[in-house]
């Protein structure tokens, strides 16, 4: 609908009919846009007005879709009704009550992906107390970290974490009765057929007696964490309405219907998986299947078998399954839509076409921040629309920054510039506290908190939320990501886009990992690109590498130095952690790994020796 339009700033005669075909598909983006967040809006409205929390909201949903199925949980093919999610749940509380957790409390979770999972924060939800939800992928400090700063009173453990319990031991001021009798008791409620059969603590507890706890939609429903890419993570709260909210929006904004199937591959302790994932199974009666773990060779086998007709994807998923042989299940399935964030530009395409996916709901939001965007009309490389009309109904906007260090760049009157369509620019969201839409529920840690906001960024005495994110947006409202945080890096008076150069080496590099980062070198001014890149079986042409990418790169944007290592580490979200990566830098006496260096004069990568090495910290060697 709207993608025809790319062309508005071409010089259209007024009153022509080609104008008003233009205009009236900006018209209709918004319009469409407009609608979706009214509607979302006035729902929330409804909610706030009659204190209708994400429990009482699912009790509406198990009242009108009972029988049918909730969860389907890849891997054991167990499934769960709407029915039976709601007496799970509702074992939890009434055990937690038991044992004396009251509303206000938190306790963490920590285990792997399964169904009780979302039957656990459901039954704390019922009675007030706030689930943190654990990474659990972590060990150690970040464990221990991430535990200690959401207070928790006590930890439910899966089994299969042994090593993070031996961990969990040594946290001496977590009540230790909750410690090891929560940890058998998540063990013991293993499957759903077998709770039937058992007749032990936890499933003889009544099913249907529960009082919800009252509480407002503003109140907290459980804590995620921030990816922490770099630095610990952070614990973002997640209140009742923004779990809605967040949810509502891309249903909404993608018309997706109760008798949708969405495949679920994302971890559960993360905004994706557990709220736009399961969020659509708890709010609207939609079939989740939660899959243990994402499979890139299993993917369309299991969309195939379980009639999928969404699917989730996140950070590098698309390319990994680009990434794999052709398979029969690839057409063979009824999905409609993809929905996520992350989808580079450079695949896009490759993406609908190779796996007859007509749909891409490309969407940007962080749990915390209040400034969600959505590509609802099917535009290539877009991740959201935004018009120039809209900011009165949805105030976000870009606004200049220096994208080095990210600092916001203020005019005379010390108040944020805007940026021109064309101009990249941080995404902000103005913040009006007592809008349910617009509020900012921050972090755990209060400085964390103040941190992700700005003062006089709309007009002088406002306050903003900064996204730390750089976006693009065009003539016609559609916004693109461009980079996050310190990505961008500067060379030879450049900008370059880190995203961009690892999305265009990674096509010519038959769709490898490849990170892009900026490494100092003494004497030289800004940073030199640095690409690592995953080639395990050592089948990288070097010599056509470099003719292919002088075609398709800018001199200051090809990587001056190159590193071949058999794996690249990635976070739970499938994204790609730099900071061992940059700390590493090119010094071949700390890494193992091969280096090269590109050697401008003679147009190639040449082997990077300790003896070149210290050539080019003594500036002998030109970059
Ligand atoms: C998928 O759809 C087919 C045809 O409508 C049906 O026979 C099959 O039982 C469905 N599978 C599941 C898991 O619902
Ligand atoms: C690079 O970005 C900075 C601000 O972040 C800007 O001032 C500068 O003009 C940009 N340089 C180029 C060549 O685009
Ligand atoms: C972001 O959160 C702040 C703080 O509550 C709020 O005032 C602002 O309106 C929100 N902005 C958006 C775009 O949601
Ligand atoms: C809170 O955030 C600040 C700033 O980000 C950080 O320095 C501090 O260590 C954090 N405190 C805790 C307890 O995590
Ligand atoms: C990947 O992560 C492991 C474990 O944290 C670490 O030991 C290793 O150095 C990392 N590799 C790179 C290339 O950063
Ligand atoms: C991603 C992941 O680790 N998934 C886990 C989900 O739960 C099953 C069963 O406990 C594990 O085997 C998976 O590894």
């Amino acid at each position: 609908m709207c993608g025809a339009l790319n062309c508005l700033n071409s010089h259209y005669q007024f009153l022509s009919w080609r104008w008003w075909l233009v205009i009236g598909s900006v018209l209709s983006c918004f319009f469409s846009a407009a609608t979706v967040l009214l509607r979302v809006k006035m729902n929330v409205r409804r909610h706030l007005k009659e204190k209708n929390t994400i429990p009482k909201i699912f009790a509406e949903t198990v009242e009108r879709y009972g029988d049918k199925t909730a969860l389907i949980f890849e891997g054991t093919g167990e499934k769960w009704t709407f029915q039976q999610l709601d007496e799970y749940s509702n074992r939890v509380a009434n055990l937690l009550l038991e044992r004396g957790f009251r509303e206000g409390d938190v306790v963490a979770i920590f285990m792997e992906n399964r169904s009780q999972y979302v039957g656990l924060w459901l039954g704390m939800a019922k009675i007030g107390v706030e689930a943190a939800l654990i990474n659990f992928n972590l060990r150690l400090e970040a464990l221990v970290h991430c535990i200690t700063i959401s207070n928790a009173k006590a930890v439910v453990f899966g089994s299969e974490l042994t090593d993070g319990k031996r961990t969990a031991e040594s946290w001496v001021h977590l009540k230790s009765f909750a410690v090891n009798a929560e940890y058998t008791y998540a063990d013991e409620c293993c499957s759903a057929s077998s709770c039937n059969e058992r007749s032990d603590t936890f499933f003889s507890r009544c099913v249907r007696c529960l009082t919800l706890t009252v509480a407002s939609v503003l109140d907290r429903l459980f804590y995620i964490y921030t990816s922490g890419t770099t630095g610990m993570p952070k614990a973002a709260i997640v209140v009742h309405s923004r779990y809605y909210r967040m949810a509502a929006l891309v249903y909404y904004g993608f018309r997706m219907t109760s008798d949708d199937v969405l495949y679920d591959c994302l971890p559960l302790y993360h905004s994706a998986g557990n709220i736009v994932g399961v969020g659509q199974c708890i709010i609207h009666g939609m079939t989740v299947v939660i899959k243990k773990k994402f499979s890139a060779s299993r993917f369309w086998d299991d969309c195939a078998k379980y009639n999928c007709t969404i699917v989730q994807y996140i950070g590098e998923i698309c390319r990994y399954l680009l990434n794999q042989p052709v398979r029969e299940a690839e057409k063979r399935h009824r999905v409609r839509m993809a929905l996520g964030n992350g989808l580079r530009q450079s695949i896009w395409e490759e993406f609908m076409q190779r796996f007859n996916i007509p749909q891409i709901a490309e969407f940007y939001g962080a749990t915390e921040c209040n400034c969600s965007l959505g590509n609802f009309d099917n535009k290539v490389g877009a991740c959201g629309f935004n018009s120039q009309i809209l900011p009165y109904i949805y105030p976000i906007r870009l606004v200049r920054v220096d994208e080095e260090t990210m600092e916001l760049i203020r005019g005379p009157d010390g108040v944020c510039i805007p940026c021109k369509p064309g101009e990249p620019g941080q995404l902000v969201g103005r913040i009006i506290q007592n809008d349910p839409l617009r509020r900012f529920d921050g972090y755990v840690n209060q400085s964390a908190t103040s941190k992700k906001i700005a003062q006089s960024v709309f007009k002088k005495g406002d306050s903003a939320y900064l996204s730390g994110d750089v976006l693009i947006m065009d003539e016609n409202g559609h916004m693109y990501f461009k980079d996050r945080t310190g990505d961008t890096f500067r060379w030879k008076g450049e900008n370059v886009s880190t995203t961009e150069v690892e999305g265009t080496l990674s096509r010519l590099l038959d769709m490898k990992d490849v990170v892009v980062y900026g490494v100092e070198v003494p004497g030289a001014e800004g940073k030199a690109g640095m690409a690592a890149i995953a080639d395990p079986s050592h089948s990288t042409d070097l010599e056509k590498f470099v003719k292919d990418m002088e075609k398709a790169l800018p001199p200051y944007a090809r990587p001056v130095f190159l590193r071949f290592l058999p794996e690249v580490n990635k976070t739970g979200t499938f994204k790609f952690q730099k900071t061992d990566l940059r700390r590493d830098s090119f010094d071949p006496t700390a890494v193992s790994d091969r280096l090269y260096f590109l050697d401008s004069s003679r147009g190639r990568y040449v082997q990077l020796d300790e003896e070149l090495y210290r050539s080019i910290l003594s500036g002998k060697n030109k970059l």
